[in-house]
């Protein structure tokens, strides 16, 4: 704690341990009283968003309640708690959720009837916190929304952003980065805690072994209650903000020195400001790992500060304690809990390294490069110089530790080769020897030419390899601090490294992704400790994602089963399978996808001014913009799409079957290629929507700002969606879970989680093209020239080369990308995959006249993917990897 506080000693609560009015209040009367005394609006001036405040400000005193008994709980308890450690948590919006998951729907919508509104008109008076970017960040969210459901005690811990990652708007066919001012309608979901702060240093200096940090911030806690479904348990995501140790330098000030009065304040504030600041600059790089380290560092400074009030010393921090690394962002982690063991609490390099080993646990969400995080030696040494000298000691303990292995691996691989070269070795003496008998009977000249020739053989032959310098060489392959790729004699530290050599458990997320970290990612390390590695597949909350994103087809499910118990235990809706042979129930499963593609369609009207028609089939692609991920390729296809409709007879147009395609995803700020590709599907939209003789029989939409809440309207519209990435790229992938869920078909890859909700759902259920993943390598080798196109694609391409959609020199290097083998040379393998995916395509048109069969479909898909509720995916990690385990039978009561 730094800034003094006053010492307060509360009296001993009374029964009533409620802390505002809520509870003495009944929901209708909270409402009012919040529209009256906090929002300051009467009855009559009850603006949709001052009605949203009210009734938001009154579900938080309710939540606030939930909160306090369930952390009080917990202390007295003291169970073992997970604190998931998260650059990203992406949650979207809290009202229905909090509502619905409080068990007060029903109360709430009748309160709000006085004011002519209902729940869901008044929700969307919220705005996203899309304190996230993508899967990563949404995974964390439904994470916590299932640990508290699951009655498991567990913490975020994360970053608040004050303006989001970025809020996505399109100009003059361009996607344009905006600030999120996601607080400015003010924020009831969240307490700030002054109370609660730590120092966090950088820069600076080593002095007697002891770090002198050059700057601090502090950090301070505000926390979001995680409401459990229809449980008592409130979890708790806290997020750190970051305030200048000085935020006003009068003396600067008076001076008149106003930048610098507040030079501190703006250092602090850019800390938090965004979610991944453009890292292409030596500036941005340095800020993303400052952002990383001061949640880390706050987080576990917060962890054992609570954990030593009821502990006298550190050695049982694991038996209370597990953190759970999302990704690469807080693997510092392992470097700041060594840190403050040794450094701040005294304990021994070795009994440090014991907790720290028993504490931590990481998780990988991609194999792409780019993404696995290596930070420069020389950034981190500036930036953390304390934590470098840790993370070498580290390196070099790990490296002594596996020095045996390795000399054990090149003593066999060199007596292998060795016996291989011996017996090349006895064969060219052999030949040697002849050579020189036959000279010797040539006589003295020829004799002494060939002696030259063998001597000069002989000194070239291959020597035996020094056995040091191979072990020297192969232990290199092992280290946490490698060498750049690239640029040759600048040392990283490979984050991902340290975070295998410091978990105890390292997981992927989902089957096949969880065997490619293993032998791609981490081979070296499956072999000194195979038992670390594990799977856990990705889930979704069923509560957002079905639940309450489409309530009409939740009653419509509940009617079916005759109970509601299939929000809690997902599995349940397998019962619903029956129901897919059902005439009356599919033409009812129909008309609530048509009322979804109905609220589709009036947002992209809103959103695009695009009139679509609510006939068409519904195909989805979203996700964030990558070349991995392919929306190019489908674009690609609509161009070709578009190409075959304006070529038909109006007769054969007739019988088209007519699509709405919706893309949405952002691309990150500094990605030029994802940009490009974001306005050439704007570009297509604009020539194929405006054509007259296309009319319905096609619509490409891109809709802007793709977050949680355009998500939740998105997904229960879909029919088809696209996850088509190229095999063994995609993690995991968790909207097609969603979408699954929502009884919308796939079109897919064999990658990521498609491959189980495949066997889920029965392969013959989903539309399955592309190459696989182990063919991929090959494939890269190969593919040399692009001679032996499929000629729809070259003609798809030559329409953008030719300036069918506008600004031909803008998409040159677009389509260089995947023609040119000097520029890109199709690493994502569009090419290989584009016929296949065309006869998916096709199939998928075919399969949509026959609506019977394309509802039957759609129902076993929602009844086959219960599997994919996070609940089970966080119960497998509870068992599997944390050992905490459900805390029931609280006493207190909720209100
Ligand atoms: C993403 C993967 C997805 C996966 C989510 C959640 C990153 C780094 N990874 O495939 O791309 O579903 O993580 O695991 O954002």
């Amino acid at each position: 704690k730094v800034r003094s506080m006053l010492d307060i000693s509360f009296p001993p609560k009374e029964e009533d341990t409620s802390n505002g009015v809520a509870p003495k209040l009944g929901v209708e009367a909270s409402i009012e009283h919040e529209l009256k005394y906090r929002v300051s609006a009467n009855n009559t001036d009850a603006r949709p968003v001052k009605l949203y405040q009210s009734v938001a400000w009154s579900v938080h005193d309710r939540l606030v309640d939930a909160f306090d008994q369930t952390q009080a709980y917990w202390k007295e308890k003291d169970p073992k708690h997970i604190y998931y450690l998260s650059a990203e948590f992406l949650m979207g919006r809290t009202l229905t959720n909090a509502v619905n998951n409080l068990d007060l729907g029903g109360e709430y919508a009748e309160a709000l009837k006085k004011y002519g509104a209902d729940l869901e008109t008044v929700a969307t008076g919220e705005l996203d916190a899309a304190l996230g970017n993508g899967g990563l960040g949404r995974l964390a969210a439904c994470f916590l929304d299932s640990m508290a459901s699951l009655d498991l005690p567990g913490w975020g811990y994360g970053i608040r952003y004050r303006y989001g990652m970025f809020k996505q708007g399109v100009k003059d066919g361009l996607q344009v980065e905006l600030p999120d001012y996601w607080l400015d309608n003010g924020n009831p979901w969240e307490i700030r805690r002054p109370e609660t702060q730590f120092k966090v240093g950088f820069y600076g200096s080593l002095e007697d072994g002891k770090w002198v940090p050059g700057e601090e911030v502090i950090a301070e806690a505000y926390d979001v209650p995680i409401p459990g479904y229809k449980t008592k348990t409130c979890g708790n995501l806290r997020l750190w903000d970051a305030l200048a140790p000085e935020e006003f330098d009068l003396e600067a000030f008076n001076a008149g020195d106003y930048s610098k009065a507040v030079e501190q304040k703006r250092r602090a504030d850019g800390i938090t400001a965004v979610l991944y600041p453009n890292d292409a600059t030596e500036e941005g790089k340095e800020l993303r790992l400052k952002q990383q380290f001061f949640f880390v560092s706050a987080s576990l400074q917060d962890t054992i500060a609570r954990y030593l009030e009821q502990h006298k010393d550190l050695a049982g921090l694991p038996d209370k304690a597990c953190f759970q690394m999302n990704d690469t962002h807080p693997t510092i982690a392992v470097a700041e809990l060594m840190r403050l063991l040794i450094d701040e609490h005294g304990l021994s390099y070795d009994d440090a390294w014991a907790i720290t080993t028993k504490c931590v646990a990481y998780t990988n969400h991609t194999v792409m490069p780019e993404a696995l995080e290596k930070w420069p030696v020389r950034v981190l040494a500036k930036l953390l110089p304390r934590h470098m000298q840790l993370i070498e000691q580290i390196n070099s303990n790990w490296l002594d530790s596996i020095t045996g292995h390795v000399t054990a691996k090149v003593e066999a691989e060199l007596a292998a080769s060795d016996a291989e070269k011996q017996k090349k070795a006895d064969a060219a003496a052999e030949e040697r020897k002849a050579a020189l008998v036959a000279a010797e009977a040539k006589g003295e000249e020829a004799l002494a030419a060939a002696k030259k020739m063998v001597s000069e053989e002989e000194a070239a032959e291959e020597k035996p390899a020094d056995k040091a310098t191979l072990v020297e060489e192969k232990l290199k392959t092992y280290s946490i601090i490698q060498e750049n790729q690239w640029t040759k004699g600048e040392m990283l530290v490979n984050m991902a490294y340290l975070a295998v050599v410091g978990s105890f458990a390292v997981n992927g997320v989902a089957a096949i992704h969880s065997e490619i970290i293993k032998t791609d990612i981490f081979p070296h390390f499956v072999e000194i400790f195979p038992e670390r590695f594990q799977n856990k597949t990705n889930g979704v909350t069923l509560r957002r994602w079905l639940a309450y994103c489409n309530p009409e087809l939740s009653a419509l499910i509940t009617e079916a089963l005759g109970t509601d118990e299939w929000v809690r235990d997902a599995t349940l809706l397998a019962k619903l399978k029956p129901f897919a042979e059902d005439a009356a129930f599919r033409a009812r499963w129909r008309e609530v996808k048509q009322q979804k593609k109905k609220a589709l369609a009036e947002r992209i009207r809103e959103q695009t001014g695009y009139q679509v028609s609510t006939e068409p089939m519904y195909d989805i692609h979203v996700k964030r913009i990558h070349e991995y991920k392919r929306q190019y390729m489908n674009a690609i296809s609509l161009i070709h799409r578009y190409k075959v409709l304006k070529e038909m007879t109006p007769e054969q147009r007739a019988k088209a079957v007519p699509r709405v395609v919706v893309f949405g995803g952002k691309a990150a700020s500094a990605y030029y290629m994802a940009k490009k590709i974001v306005a050439l599907i704007l570009s297509i939209g604009e020539t194929v929507n405006n054509d007259p003789e296309i009319g319905d029989l096609l619509k490409v939409v891109f809709l802007p700002n793709y977050n949680v809440s355009e998500a939740e309207l998105i997904i229960p519209a879909a029919e088809i969606s696209q996850h088509i990435s190229t095999a063994g790229t995609e993690a995991s992938g968790t909207s097609n879970m969603k979408f699954a869920l929502n009884g919308a078909l796939i079109i897919g890859t064999l990658d990521g989680a498609n491959i189980e909700i495949g066997e889920n759902t029965g392969f013959e259920n989903l539309f399955i093209f592309g190459v696989k993943a182990d063919e991929i390598n090959k494939l890269r080798e190969d593919r040399k020239n692009f001679s032996d196109y499929d000629p729809r694609y070259t003609a798809a391409l030559q329409m953008v080369s030719s300036g069918v959609f506008g600004r031909p020199e803008y998409f040159e290097d677009l389509v260089a990308s995947i023609t040119d083998m000097n520029r890109g040379n199709d690493w994502f393998l569009l090419a290989n995959d584009f016929a296949s995916y065309m006869d998916a395509q096709d199939a998928i048109d075919e399969l949509y006249r026959d609506q019977e069969e394309w509802t039957r479909r759609s129902i076993i898909y929602t009844a086959s993917n219960g599997f994919f509720s996070s609940d089970r995916t966080i119960d497998q990690y509870a068992r599997e990897i944390w050992n905490v385990w459900r805390l029931e039978g609280s006493d207190y009561q909720r209100h």
